[in-house]
């Protein structure tokens, strides 16, 4: 048997990271050392970021689906600590990489984690237990993310959960009292960081003792606040009297949890506990307020502008540095409003930082600040080196792996279920307005009020006044405005058809009239060219014409989980011929119309090169060309993804807009 060798490192390795778990994707080592036999490793190091000191990462990580012995080319780590540095180094190993002396081979990964809610309570013991009161004490959580501001406890009695008690403490001690001699109760805990709750603790259940035991209760726990459903009830009904009256606007959030019953007042605002919820800027009288409430003021000689990136509405919008007061220099995108703006222009502008500063997600662009004490007005944003998402695309044609597109997607719908949680419906969600980083990390971005649509060249003004981009927007939005998550939803069906297809223009160059009304007659855009079924099945979904048959951002975040998790689901592709014949089948093919021969079709879309091999190969007539499928191209010889791609989309463009239609649900 011939010498064998410890293979090369692994290549091209990409992250993405969200809250404390980071899904790492790379390709195969250039060099197997000659052998099958190859599987990876993967080492975690934990990096003080003052320091830059790491240490081998505690046994609290864990890995899916392993650590070691890794078939695949992918691996997920959770339960990592928030806020925090980690290396990973993926380490390619064969049969012989023990023999090998030599410097270990690897590729290494180096990731911050975000903010995350704290975990559970895991261990809740009985206290004092009198016929009316259980008292109880608790742990706090394993991996608290932060500081605890308090805990919220949730009890009823047994078989009885539609009327419970909530409790909130800053200790980790309660007695509740008040409750039925020898009954039994349910306990729920959960604690609360600046990230918002975590989730429920187990449930424990505790009984108080019978009539004839002494009462005593524990008076060393002070709870904040003691409201049982019923009064829940009441104050509910006391606040809408409240707002009703004209009091300044509050905002409810538009999806409730159910279980909350109590509100609280932030500012004059309604505030549901354990659902953090936006807050429109436009409910401030003053709009200064609202500025300066969710975004930091930024000092303009901490910011070195370098260049101009773009232009936006309200002026350029250019890439530079922040240095903050004892923290290192980073680069920024730094937009900025022209001089001679109105005071709404102002308004409107800072209105977008009103929004972004109230978001915290590692798929939302994140606002540094803004700088308004001087002049000019800047918002200054992390920066995104690869810029938008549709133009990076269009730019690298072809060139990601299946994954990687899923994982960019995965990341726009994880950053949009947080929208949507939040109760924020983005409205122009859109590959133009989602940025994406040099870790292929793509976040959400645009965020306005009204303007939202004045500003995008893709906007157009309905029948009814309003400005909507169409090829975006689902029907009833276009219809009547109804903007929910759900027409988020359509519009992120919209933007999986973007990504797959590397930026290709939605309905091509149908007009608006027309792509309205074929959507309305129930037709949908084909699947892109080499799609896999299960993400196309997924654009249909979003793409229902009811509203509430539409997955849920949760639900289309844990389908990509599991597509990412499994990659051999994403190998079925949508069958190419199947792909065309759907068009066919309804609809008069391409002829004569368009093109008066293939030369001339051929040659229009700058692929003249293949005229011969077409008529060589019986596809001599337009209606011949309209049969094609991606098979036959391979066949005849059109190797080169980006020409297969430009033949048949020109194919089916001349297709749709034969039938002004695409493929019928
Ligand atoms: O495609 P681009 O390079 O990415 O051109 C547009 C331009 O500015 C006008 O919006 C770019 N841009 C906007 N925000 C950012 C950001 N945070 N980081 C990097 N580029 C950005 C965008």
């Amino acid at each position: 048997m011939a010498c064998t060798r410890p293979p090369s490192a692994p290549r091209s390795a990409i992250s993405n990271v969200n809250e404390t778990s980071v899904f790492l994707e790379w390709i195969p080592p250039a060099d197997t050392g000659g052998r099958k036999d190859v599987s990876y490793y993967i080492a975690c190091k934990k990096c003080n970021s003052h320091s830059g000191l790491c240490e081998v990462c505690g046994g609290h990580v864990r890995y899916l689906p392993q650590q070691t012995g890794l078939k695949n080319t992918s691996v997920m780590m959770v339960d990592l600590l928030a806020h925090t540095n980690y290396t990973f180094e993926i380490e390619a190993v064969n049969g012989v990489s023990d023999q090998n002396p030599g410097a270990r081979q690897f590729v290494s990964v180096n990731v911050t984690t975000n903010q995350a809610a704290p975990s559970p309570v895991s261990s809740v013991k009985k206290g004092k237990i009198t016929k009316n009161s259980i008292s109880l004490s608790w742990q706090e959580p394993d991996r608290p993310n932060g500081i605890i501001l308090e805990y919220e406890i949730k009890y009823f009695e047994k078989d009885q959960e539609m009327s419970y008690t909530i409790i909130k403490s800053k200790e980790t001690t309660i007695t509740a009292d008040g409750l039925k001699p020898g009954s039994a109760y349910v306990f729920q805990i959960r604690a609360r960081t600046a990230a918002g709750y975590g989730g429920f603790s187990r449930r424990f259940e505790f009984e108080t003792s019978p009539v004839s035991v002494a009462a005593s209760s524990d008076q060393s726990q002070i709870p904040i606040i003691v409201v049982s459903v019923t009064v829940g009830v009441i104050l509910l009904a006391v606040v809408i009297g409240f707002l009703l009256s004209g009091r300044r606007c509050g905002y409810s959030k538009a999806k409730q949890d159910p279980e909350e019953e109590k509100m609280h007042f932030h500012n004059g605002h309604i505030k549901l506990p354990g659902v953090r919820t936006y807050i429109d800027p436009h409910t401030y009288e003053d709009p200064n307020q609202a500025v300066h409430e969710f975004a930091k003021e930024i000092e303009a000689s901490c910011i070195t502008i370098e260049r101009v990136i773009g232009a936006g509405e309200f002026g350029e919008v250019c890439s530079g540095r922040l240095k903050l007061q004892g923290k290192r220099e980073f680069p920024v995108a730094i937009k900025t409003l022209k001089v001679g703006y109105t005071e709404k222009q102002r308004r409107d502008f800072l209105g977008e930082a009103s929004i972004m500063g109230q978001f915290d997600h590692p798929n939302i662009i994140h606002l540094e600040g803004v700088v308004t004490k001087s002049k000019p007005v800047m918002i200054v944003t992390e920066y995104m080196e690869n810029g938008s998402l549709d133009t990076f695309l269009k730019k690298n044609d072809g060139q990601f792996t299946v994954i990687q597109l899923v994982g960019m997607l995965r990341g726009i719908a994880s950053g949009m279920k947080y929208l949507s949680d939040m109760g924020y419906v983005h409205r122009d969600l859109a590959a133009r307005n989602i940025l994406i980083n040099s870790n292929l990390v793509c976040k959400v971005s645009d965020f306005g009020l009204s303007r939202v649509l004045e500003d995008d060249p893709e906007a157009a003004y309905t029948t009814r006044g309003g400005k909507i981009p169409i090829r975006w927007t689902a029907p009833e939005a276009i219809a009547f405005r109804k903007f929910t998550s759900a027409s988020d939803v359509w519009s992120y069906g919209i933007v999986m058809w973007e990504v797959m297809s590397y930026g290709e223009r939605p309905y091509w160059e149908m007009t608006n009239q027309d792509v309205i009304k074929a959507v309305e007659e129930g037709y949908r855009l084909p699947s892109p060219m080499d799609c896999p079924a299960a993400l196309y099945q997924l654009m249909l979904d979003c793409w229902q014409k009811d509203r509430n048959s539409r997955p849920k951002f949760d639900e289309i975040v844990s389908m990509l989980d599991k597509l990412i998790r499994n990659p051999s689901s994403l190998k079925t592709l949508v069958n190419a011929s199947s792909r065309v014949s759907n068009l066919l089948v309804e609809h008069s093919p391409v002829g004569s119309g368009a093109y008066r021969s293939v030369g001339e079709w051929l040659e229009a879309i700058k692929m003249g090169r293949y005229t011969e091999i077409f008529m060589e190969n019986g596809y001599s007539s337009m209606d011949a060309v309209a049969q094609v499928t991606l098979e036959d191209l391979r066949r005849l010889g059109v190797t080169l993804v980006g020409h297969q791609k430009k033949i048949m989309s020109s194919l089916q463009e001349m297709k749709v807009q034969l039938v002004n239609g695409m493929v019928p649900l």
